[in-house]
């Protein structure tokens, strides 16, 4: 089956996790990702939190499938000249180095421009181009501190907390995609390449978008009538961290099932959708609550939400997660248990879909990682293993017209 970018070939600039995650989803429908990759070294994430001695660590593994691997040391003039090669017959360049770090290497946008007009030339950076701190390097926990997750996320009486989800790499990279396939398209229209550049910070930010919202109403009325904080707590200037609170015009919250006393992950997320108030009274056995007037409004509700929360958590105290999901579900509430990542890994549904996928790899053996979350009626995103360091370096050099001669010379000087 033809895949859609088949015969995009991508100069894969990147390390660690924003930038790999954007290539590897390019490479999974089709494209040509070559990763460029400093002789004897390479990406740092081959080698950290290693699970085997000697092995690519998984956090390299799990975002670098479906690519070739080449190495080049692009600071010695033999590698400049290999990477220039490259550079003509492309058309992405993909990189998230430090702030600089590209141009100092000779490379700026101007050079790659003049390089190849077509190419289209993307980066990830922690701060958007001219921002205060454009100077900055950045890491995922930096990001999301700076995109307003941190203050806006965790208990009040705690303090700024980190989501275990990858809100400053990955997603930055997933918004890169987007900016990538987009300059594509306009490519086609246009004939040039374009610079695609995405900050961590902005693409925090986007996620939090609805925390925006909540600081404008906030600044308008005083109070937002969906956190916990509402009647009887206090509010100050600042969206304050809800917990657990539903994000959106529906109240929400984690409760205890059978047996969290000993089992951490023992509960459900349960939403309050208004028009499904009758259904949960229903479920819950609570009939006398559907036209209580304490009751039969979202606005009533709200000041003993925590009350209701507290009878909803007798009605599971002697139903597991699962238990209670396949009976709520019966009457179309909004929830789902709280899912580890051992029962993600063996969902059944995940595997069948491809979102969970094993993968064969020569030194590991094989390996669990995310397929694509993206499904198409016409492709099915097949995910192969990421390539040992300078696994395709003869390959590559040979199909920019290197001889062994050439390559051996190549070796000698330590450029790839
Ligand atoms: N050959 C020769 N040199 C190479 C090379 C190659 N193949 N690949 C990289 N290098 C060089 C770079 O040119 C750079 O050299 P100089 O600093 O001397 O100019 C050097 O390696 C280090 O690059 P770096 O600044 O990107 O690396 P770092 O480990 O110091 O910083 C990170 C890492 C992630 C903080 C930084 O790259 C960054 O801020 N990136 C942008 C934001 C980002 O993507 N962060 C997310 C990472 S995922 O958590």
């Amino acid at each position: 089956m033809t895949k859609p970018l088949e015969g995009i070939k991508i100069i894969d600039f990147t390390h660690v996790q924003a930038g790999p995650a954007c290539t590897q989803l390019l490479a999974w429908f089709g494209a040509d990702v070559i990763k460029v990759e400093r002789p004897g070294s390479g990406d740092v994430t081959r080698n950290q939190l290693r699970d085997i001695p000697d092995a690519d660590a998984l956090y390299f593994t799990m975002l670098n499938s479906n690519k070739k691997s080449l190495t080049l040391d692009t600071k010695k003039p033999e590698g400049k000249e290999v990477l220039e090669k490259l550079i003509r017959e492309s058309d992405v360049l993909v990189e998230n180095f430090g702030p600089g770090a590209l141009d100092r290497m000779g490379f700026s946008w101007e050079r790659l421009n003049e390089l190849n007009p077509k190419m289209i030339v993307a980066s990830v950076k922690g701060f958007s181009d001219g921002h205060h701190y454009d100077d900055l390097k950045v890491y995922e926990n930096v990001a999301q501190c700076a995109g307003g997750a941190a203050s806006t996320t965790g208990f009040w009486d705690g303090p700024p907390t980190i989501s275990a989800a990858a809100l400053g790499d990955s997603n930055t990279g997933m918004h890169l995609a987007i900016g990538i396939l987009t300059a594509l398209l306009g490519r086609d229209k246009t004939g040039k390449g374009q610079k695609v550049a995405v900050s961590m910070q902005d693409s925090v930010l986007n996620l939090c978008r609805v925390k925006l919202r909540d600081q404008q109403r906030l600044e308008r009325v005083g109070y937002l009538e969906e956190y916990p904080q509402y009647p009887h707590g206090e509010f100050s200037d600042v969206v304050p961290r809800g917990g657990n609170a539903g994000g959106g015009g529906q109240p929400g919250w984690v409760l205890k099932c059978k047996g969290w006393e000993t089992d951490p992950n023992a509960y459900i997320y349960f939403t309050i959708q208004g028009h499904a108030w009758e259904p949960i009274c229903k479920a819950l056995g609570k009939p006398e609550w559907i036209n209580d007037p304490a009751y039969k409004t979202a606005e009533a509700r709200q000041p003993h939400i925590f009350e209701i929360f507290g009878t909803i958590e007798g009605w599971l105290a002697d139903k597991t997660k699962f238990e209670a999901v396949d009976i709520l579900r019966q009457f179309d509430i909004p929830c789902a248990p709280v899912l580890t990542m051992k029962e993600l890994a063996n969902d059944p549904s995940l595997r069948a879909s491809g979102t969970i996928v094993e993968v064969p790899h020569k030194k590991r053996g094989s390996y669990l990682t995310v397929g694509s979350p993206i499904k198409f009626s016409d492709m099915k995103p097949e995910v192969t293993a990421s390539p040992l360091l300078g696994e395709h370096t003869d390959e590559v050099l040979t199909s920019l017209g290197y001889s062994k001669q050439d390559i051996f010379n190549l070796r000698e000087v330590k450029a790839v």
